[in-house]
C-alpha cells in the first residue's frame, strides 16, 4: 500500500517554530534551509581517525544484531534484517568513546542551535545497509516510529563510509517538516508516511559528513545496490523534558504518556546553553 498524505491524528495545533537566534555553531544559511527545507548538511565534520576509531566501537554492536536476527526465521525484524539493514541501537551504553563522540562541541553546538538551551540526547543507532539488500527504508519521520511532543528533535546522521544514491544515502521530501507528524503506517519492513520520489531530493555525503535533518523531516534510503556495506551512525538530541506518547491513534488519544528515552542514556549534552562533558 502507498500512503496518502494525511496528518498523524493526534496532531491537531502543529506550528514549526522557526530559528530565530543568532547560532553559535552551524551557520545562518544552514539554520534557514533547517526552517525551509528541514535539513542540510554539514560536509567533512569529522576526520579519517575518528571515523575509524568510531566504526570499530560499533562492530560489536552490529555483531549482535546479526546474531539476534540470525536467530528468527527470516532474519528480519521489521526495518532490520540480514539482508536489508542491520540496526544496532544504545552503542552509547557499551563504549566510553561513542558516549563522549555524541557530546563532541559539533553535535553540541548543532543541538544548541536548533533544539534550544536545554538538550539531551534521546537515541543512537548505527544503521549498516547490507550488500545487494533486498528492501529500502520506507518514508517515515523518526516522530512516526515514537510519537513525541514537542513534536520536533533532532537528528544527525553521520556517514561512515560514502553515502551514494547507489548504496542508500538519505532522500527527504523537503518542507514535509513544517506540517508536523503526519500519519503512518505499519508495513513488514517498517512504519511508512507519504512520500514522493518525484519531488524528493537524494542527499550523498563523503564519509564524515552530517546530514542534520528533523525527526518532522520524511526521509528514505534506498536499497543498497552495491557490493560494500553502507555505514551509518544515527544520533538523536531532544530538548529537556520533551515526552512520548503511547497507544493508537486509530482509537484514540494517547494512552499512555513517559519520558522521552531511557533514564541512563538520556545524558545532558547541553545545558544553560553549554555543552556538558559527559
Ligand atoms: O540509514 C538509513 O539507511 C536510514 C535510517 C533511518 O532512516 C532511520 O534510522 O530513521
Amino acid at each position: 500500500m502507498t500512503m496518502r498524505w494525511a496528518l498523524h491524528p493526534w496532531n491537531t495545533d502543529f506550528v514549526w517554530s522557526d530559528h530565530t537566534g543568532e547560532p553559535s555553531t552551524i551557520s545562518a544559511e544552514q539554520a534557514r534551509a533547517f526552517d525551509e527545507v528541514g535539513y542540510f548538511v554539514v560536509a567533512d565534520a569529522f576526520d579519517a581517525s575518528t571515523l575509524a576509531e568510531l566504526e570499530a566501537e560499533l562492530g560489536p554492536g552490529d555483531e549482535q544484531a546479526k546474531e539476534f536476527l540470525a536467530g528468527l526465521p527470516d532474519g528480519r525484524l521489521g526495518v532490520t534484517g540480514l539482508d536489508s539493514q542491520t540496526v544496532a541501537p544504545h552503542a552509547v551504553a557499551r563504549s566510553e568513546f561513542v558516549r563522549r563522540f555524541v557530546a563532541d562541541k559539533i553535535f553540541a553546538g548543532i543541538a544548541r542551535d536548533l533544539v534550544g538551551p536545554d538538550v539531551r540526547l534521546y537515541w543512537d543507532q548505527s544503521v549498516f545497509k547490507q550488500p545487494d539488500g533486498a528492501e529500502p527504508v520506507l518514508w517515515h519521520q523518526d516522530n512516526g516510529y515514537t510519537y513525541t511532543e514537542p513534536q520536533a528533535y533532532l537528528t544527525c546522521w553521520l556517514a561512515i563510509t560514502d553515502a551514494t544514491p547507489e548504496n542508500g544515502c538519505v532522500a527527504v521530501m523537503p518542507g514535509v517538516h513544517r506540517e508536523g507528524t503526519l500519519a503512518h503506517h505499519s508495513t513488514p519492513v517498517g512504519e511508512e508516511c507519504w512520500g514522493d520520489w518525484s519531488r524528493a531530493v537524494e542527499v550523498p555525503v563523503r564519509a564524515g559528513s552530517v546530514v542534520v535533518f528533523s525527526s518532522l523531516t520524511p526521509h528514505a534510503t534506498k536499497r543498497n545496490t552495491t557490493r560494500a556495506v553502507r555505514k551509518a551512525y544515527i544520533v538523536q538530541y531532544a530538548p529537556d523534558g520533551a515526552v512520548a506518547h503511547y497507544g493508537d491513534p486509530a482509537i484514540g488519544p494517547p494512552a499512555r504518556t513517559q519520558i522521552l528515552g531511557d533514564e541512563k542514556r538520556r545524558y545532558w549534552i547541553v545545558r544553560d546553553g553549554v555543552r556538558v562533558e559527559p
